[in-house]
């Protein structure tokens, strides 16, 4: 599961992804295709960790791919190679630039890059559906999947996003494979300058963002890469005199995470507190099986507290002797920040 950063050149993908993994890929034009692995801040995890004093406290993690922005360079669009790489990811997230840049000699015009992008996702899957209906035509198809595709060039003709359709109303099975663009989750980073982090996303742009289904968020790149690089220790203090609760870069992560439909579950055992990546939906005996395998084949139940209910009671021992110690069965669907102990046997 992986998480593709778009965008037009020199927009601030690589100081994004820089901050994010740690990894110092250079900035600048051009660029290799890089993959990195970013742990997913948790206060909850951290809350944990903190009681149980475990050895070992392990992060939930998500990989990103920094793309490089040959695409649009000359705001030419994408080339054949660019698309085929954002069509591999699951979820995009798309960087605007809004700060000067010296060595693009344009001033920012984020709108016009959302509005660029857009287009470009659209008519791209726009081929890709007429070509698939073309084929239909000549060698019949499942009509099911028929249906699915007239609706899908319906709503593209009319510059709708295939994300904004309902599941309820378009099935998505049929899709499987085409690698269409407008149908994958989007989360957009206004990456402003500086002087201007603190500053919400407009009202314009955030309006537009709902109109195509998409997440947003503003934040700057080079102050969230100045703060990766403090040491932990000193971290907050500088967060805290920037005036921020958090650095926007943990939001951004989590908001990343939630985009892909990825949800955590927490495990306290022995020498190590961690958590899990599961996707929403999830039931307890699959669940077992991210931890185990055997987990998963021997799996009885599993003692559920969640996150909230640990926090309120301040230890596992005050919340069995409350007794909101739960036990559940394998179809459980595993929600968000439960601490779950699983009982197996092999
Ligand atoms: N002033 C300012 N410069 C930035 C910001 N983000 C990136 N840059 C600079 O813009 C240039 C291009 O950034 P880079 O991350 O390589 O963009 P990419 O082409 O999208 O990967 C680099 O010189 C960065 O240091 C920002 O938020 N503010
Ligand atoms: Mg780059």
């Amino acid at each position: 599961m992986k998480i593709g950063l778009v965008g037009f050149a020199g927009s601030g993908k690589t100081t994004v992804f820089n901050a994010m993994t740690g990894l110092g890929v250079p900035v600048g034009f051009g660029g290799e295709l890089r993959l990195g692995t970013v742990r997913v801040p948790d206060a909850r995890l951290d809350a944990l960790s903190a009681h149980y004093s475990p050895r070992r406290t392990t992060h939930a993690e998500i990989r990103f791919c920094d793309i490089p922005g040959e695409y649009g360079a000359a705001r030419k669009g994408l080339s054949p190679r660019g698309l085929q790489q954002i069509r591999e990811q699951e979820a995009l997230c798309l960087v605007l630039r809004d700060f000067e840049n010296p060595a693009l000699g344009e001033p920012p015009d984020p709108g016009g890059e959302l509005a660029a992008f857009e287009t470009e996702c659209l008519l791209a899957d726009l081929d890709i559906v007429e070509r698939r209906l073309d084929r239909a035509l000549k060698e019949g198809a499942d009509p099911v999947e028929l249906a699915a595709f007239e609706r899908a060039r319906d709503t593209l003709e009319r510059e709708r996003p295939l994300r904004t359709v309902p599941p309820g109303e378009l099935g998505r099975a049929p899709f499987r494979g085409y690698g269409l663009l407008t149908d994958r989750p989007l989360l957009v980073l206004l990456n402003r300058s500086e002087a201007r982090a603190e500053e919400a996303l407009p009202s314009e742009l955030a309006a537009r963002l709902a109109a195509v289904g998409a997440a947003g968020l503003a934040l700057s790149a080079p102050v969230e890469a100045e703060i990766a690089d403090l040491e932990p220790e000193d971290r907050a203090a500088f967060v805290e005199a920037l005036g921020l609760r958090e650095p926007a870069l943990a939001r951004f992560i989590r908001k990343a995470y939630e985009l892909l439909d990825l949800i955590s579950f927490f495990t306290v055992a022995g020498p190590e507190v961690r958590a899990w990546t599961i996707r929403r939906g999830t039931r307890a005996k699959r669940a077992a099986g991210r931890v185990h395998s055997d987990m998963e084949r021997g799996f009885i139940r599993a003692e559920v507290i969640p996150y909230e209910t640990f926090a309120s009671h301040g230890s596992e021992q005050a919340v069995r002797e409350a007794g909101l110690l739960r036990v559940e069965g394998k179809d459980y669907v595993v929600a968000d920040g439960d601490i779950l102990h699983i009982r197996f046997n092999v």
